[in-house]
């Protein structure tokens, strides 16, 4: 039975606004949700996460509902159109970068695996921030992506939780978002508010009064941590995202008969980096009160919780000073006090302490130690963890740790992000390969055809020509589509390495004041957002953007070279960028990426990968051969070894290399000044780079220079490239998301899909 959107708006729509045909629209949909139902069985997941980047709702819930054509038809033939509402449509701000968007590839997965589970986490009023550049720096806006109301995104549940905190309660609601699954029942993103926040105690920009606990608990994802108040609202909003959590999942399990004893037959929780870390003593805590003993709670909630890592770098391994905790959640650290008395009676070694002689609570260590599974994100990353970040700890619990690669969804990141390479693979391989990703290895027979390998380059081009008219349509920014491609997109941090490939960028600008100039005019586009306080990274972005100035006052180079910096980056617009890339940039620093997920999006998407051996891209590379993929620079052994010597000196490769000392010295140049260039960012940018360099751009810059050239000239080959192309969307299946949901649930969680029962 078709459903009329219609019913839903109460007038014709071509009478009606683009909110209320949106709202209409969305409303539908949840009534389609709703019938389909949810996937249910006696063991549930909680999926906790601190970001859900969920991106764009309504045609991804369109198409995996199936209704996708029937509402593009009902729109189109009343004069309305679903690509017009879908530019209306306001991005969800949940989230940040990888960590976030993965947790969204996977609530996607678990809704079509037919798994039973919840994504858990907090509804942000105003998001991370929208970027904006203003004089070629960035500046920050909240992301008011609630204007319209929760009940243009979500359903209030009316349920309510108390969550007490050092001398005053707050009452959260608890708001869903359906998670559509492709073919399959739902699952649900379930995300606490606090009822008394009040988005007008925010300032100036993104600053606000960061003591007034119940009016901005929920204001902002990740809000500015560089003072003290910053660091213990964080503690409350930790705190509050997992005392919900645990209210409702004690709830739960006891509805479904849990005597509590039991619980990890009721419950399986993951905890995504340290942030949901305070789940473990808080349920311990309201077992113990249930009148189970400590001892036993402990072994409830091992067996309840497991732990992913997604990053080794400092950031995302908190430590919270005792004090913070007594202030912010004072009966947690009796708890996490006889946690630490317990670490101490079985283990000496310092390191796998909970609390450190400076009276630092470790939360990885409680992970660690109270879950019965650590897993990390990629091949290469999960040795890093148990051979040198975290090896004392796999010295005692060797069984514990495991490898769980990456994954995307396919439905977003192919089907509904890329229609012309969905319909190219539809007509040659069939369909399945939507929920079958290893089906994509067919394609391989298409190799040597040269008809097809057209094709893939006519779906490419076709994307290029869409994204630059978007670019001139929405943006204003006019580019060559007949130009190379180059992207690298991704959050701004220096271990990242924008900064390798602007002094890429400069040289080949350098080599053109000399004459020497590309075969193929070049777009560079980098999309990218620094955390407000991370003062290099901000620095960085001034550097991109003042030398797209300088190229674009150019007249001669400016034909041959473009640098693009995409304002404000999110998932909307990786859903453009992403298909139509020529060149993937993936080029951090070897052993610091975890694992990436881009990397997998833009391999999906038919773009080549330039790209270090680190994080996915090392499976990447195993997976299409050498042929089919660009690599350079140093291993991560090699970079771990530099490190651990401390024996790298920037200045030595700066003086060595004149290529390089160039490109460097041009940041601090005339041209830059002339172009809006600032010298307190530019000077502070240089003087890292020459005194520190600590995520060694240098000694990569020769290779990456080199391969870059190599790639580049292999570009013009087309049928060649081509066929680089098609074994890069071939063997992408391996990195579907439900391949790493289905290890996830075989290893760590044990569900029974409700389509087994
Ligand atoms: C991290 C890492 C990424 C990883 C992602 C998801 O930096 O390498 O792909 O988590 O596991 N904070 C992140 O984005």
């Amino acid at each position: 039975m078709t459903r009329l959107i219609t019913d839903y708006t109460g007038k014709p729509l071509n009478e009606c606004t683009e909110l209320e045909l949106f709202n209409g629209v969305l409303n539908l949909v949840n009534d389609a949700e709703k019938e389909k139902g949810y996937n249910t069985g006696k063991k549930k997941l909680y999926y906790i996460s601190a970001e859900f980047l969920i991106g764009k709702l309504l045609s991804n819930n369109l198409i995996n509902l199936g209704l996708y054509q029937d509402v593009k038809k009902q729109l189109e033939d009343a004069g309305r159109s679903l690509a017009d509402l879908e530019e209306f449509e306001y991005e969800p701000s949940l989230g940040n970068g990888g960590l976030g968007r993965l947790a969204a590839c996977f609530v996607d997965s678990l809704a079509t695996l037919g798994l039973p589970a919840d994504g858990v986490g907090l509804a942000y009023h105003c998001g991370l921030f929208k970027q904006n550049f203003e004089n070629n720096k960035q500046s920050e806006t909240p992301d008011r992506w609630l204007q319209w109301g929760h009940e243009s995104w979500m359903r209030s549940t009316g349920k309510h939780y108390t969550v007490d905190f050092g001398g005053f309660s707050l009452t959260s609601t608890m708001y869903e978002i359906g998670v559509t699954g492709y073919g399959s029942k739902c699952g649900k993103l379930r995300l606490f508010d606090v009822d008394t926040l009040d988005e007008r105690v925010i300032r100036d920009q993104i600053s606000f009064d960061k003591k007034q606990i119940a009016k901005n608990l929920t204001l902002f994802l990740y809000p500015d941590d560089s003072d003290e108040d910053g660091r213990i609202l964080r503690v409350y909003q930790e705190y509050f995202m997992v005392a919900n959590a645990a209210q409702l999942i004690l709830e739960e399990a006891q509805a479904k008969g849990s005597n509590l004893h039991d619980l990890a037959d009721y419950a399986a929780i993951q905890i995504n980096d340290t942030h949901p870390t305070m789940v473990i003593p808080e349920l311990i805590r309201r077992l113990t009160q249930k009148g189970i003993s400590f001892e036993e709670s402990i072994e409830i909630v091992r067996a309840v919780c497991g732990y992913t890592n997604h990053t080794i770098l400092a950031e995302a391994l908190e430590t919270w000073p005792r004090a913070y905790l007594q202030k912010a959640v004072p009966q947690l650290l009796p708890v996490i006090e006889k946690l630490q008395a317990y670490v101490a009676e079985r283990y000496q070694e310092p390191f796998v302490q909970i609390i450190d002689g400076n009276d630092n609570v470790h939360m990885a260590n409680i992970d660690i130690h109270f879950s019965h599974s650590v897993n990390g994100v990629a091949k290469l990353h999960t040795e890093i963890l148990k051979n040198t970040e975290l090896a004392p700890f796999y010295q005692i619990y060797p069984e514990k740790f495991n490898n769980k690669t990456n994954g995307i969804t396919f439905r977003r990141w192919g089907v509904m992000c890329d229609p012309a390479l969905t319909s190219l693979i539809n007509e040659t391989i069939g369909n399945d390969w939507i929920r079958h990703a290893d089906d994509l290895k067919k394609l391989e027979d298409k190799k040597d055809d040269p008809d097809f390998l057209q094709k893939i380059l006519a779906v490419k081009q076709e994307n290029k020509q869409n994204f630059t008219d978007y670019l001139k349509n929405y943006r204003g920014i006019e580019v060559d589509p007949s130009s190379v491609f180059d992207v690298q997109s991704k959050r701004l941090h220096e271990y990242k390495r924008q900064q390798l490939n602007l002094l890429w960028a400069i040289s080949v600008y350098n080599d053109m004041v000399e004459g020497k100039f590309p075969t193929r005019p070049i777009t560079v586009f980098f999309g990218a957002k620094a955390a407000p306080a991370y003062i290099i990274a901000k620095d960085i972005i001034h550097a991109i953007l003042t030398f797209s100035k300088v190229l674009d006052a150019d007249p001669d180079a400016s034909k041959w070279l473009k640098v693009v910096m995409l304002e404000n980056y999110n998932v909307s617009l990786a859903e453009k960028l992403i298909p139509a890339a020529d060149i993937s940039e993936q080029i951090s620093l070897a052993s610091k990426e975890a694992s990436g997920t881009g990397n997998m999006k833009f391999m999906l998407n038919g773009a080549v990968t330039l790209g270090t051996m680190d994080g996915a891209n090392v499976e990447i590379a195993d997976l299409v051969g050498p042929d089919n993929i660009y690599t350079f620079g140093q291993s991560s052994d090699e970079v771990i070894a530099h490190y651990k010597k401390a024996d790298y000196v920037s200045r030595e490769y700066y003086e060595r290399d004149p290529k390089l000392r160039k490109a460097v010295d041009f940041l601090t140049g005339d041209l830059m000044m002339q172009n809006g260039g600032d010298p307190e960012n530019l000077g502070r940018l240089s003087h890292e780079l020459l005194s520190k360099d600590w995520f060694m751009t240098f000694p990569d810059f020769e290779d990456y220079c080199e391969t870059k050239a190599r790639m580049l000239a292999d570009y013009e080959d087309r049928e060649s490239w081509s066929r680089k192309m098609l074994m890069n969307t071939a063997n992408a299946g391996f990195f579907s998301s439900d391949r790493t949901i289905a290890q996830y649930n075989e290893d760590i969680w044990h569900l029974t899909p409700d389509t087994d029962k």
